[in-house]
């Protein structure tokens, strides 16, 4: 089984977005392991967008972040990360395939519905960032027989 971090971003509590989001990765059968909601600072945006720090837009991108609390999700599942880097879908809404989330419900490049972690490395680094250990929950999902059979 593998965790993986999604963020509902400011754009998709704005919207009313937030359940629609969620029932979209349950039902897919994934494992919610972890939730809440905070509030970004600089500090956190930082270092989870280090690899963008040099772009133009980095500053309107923290700033869109901290406009409203996000909601931190852990998701469970087999081959997860993958799983929910898809279901996201492209990073430009308006490339993003229908089907996806964010090709059903956003037209923007920023202002994308999720962010969802890009690799099994990357999501352990950012669930460690976003989750005290004890905020992870490993109770157990009794329809795995009927999910990955
Ligand atoms: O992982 P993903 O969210 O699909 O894209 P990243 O390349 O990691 O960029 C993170 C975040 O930055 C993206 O979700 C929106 C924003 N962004 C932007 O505002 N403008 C761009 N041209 C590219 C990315
Ligand atoms: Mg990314």
């Amino acid at each position: 089984m593998e965790k993986t971090l999604v963020l509902l971003k400011p754009c998709t509590l704005q919207r009313g977005l937030v359940g629609e989001v969620i029932n979209r990765f349950e039902k897919r059968g994934l494992r919610l392991a972890g939730m809440k909601m905070m509030q970004l600072t600089d500090a956190i945006l930082d270092e989870h967008y280090a690899h963008l720090r040099e772009k133009s837009f980095f500053r309107i991108l923290k700033d869109s972040m901290m406009s409203t609390p996000v909601i931190a999700c852990c998701f469970e599942g087999i081959e997860a990360v993958n799983v929910v880097r898809a279901m996201a879908g492209a990073t430009n809404g308006r490339n993003a395939l229908p089907g996806t989330i964010r090709g059903d419900y956003c037209m923007s490049n920023q202002q994308n519905i999720v962010h969802t972690s890009d690799s099994l490395e990357n999501a352990k680094i950012e669930l460690a960032r976003f989750f005290k250990p004890e905020e992870i929950f490993e109770y157990e999902s009794s329809n795995l027989g009927y999910l990955y059979a």
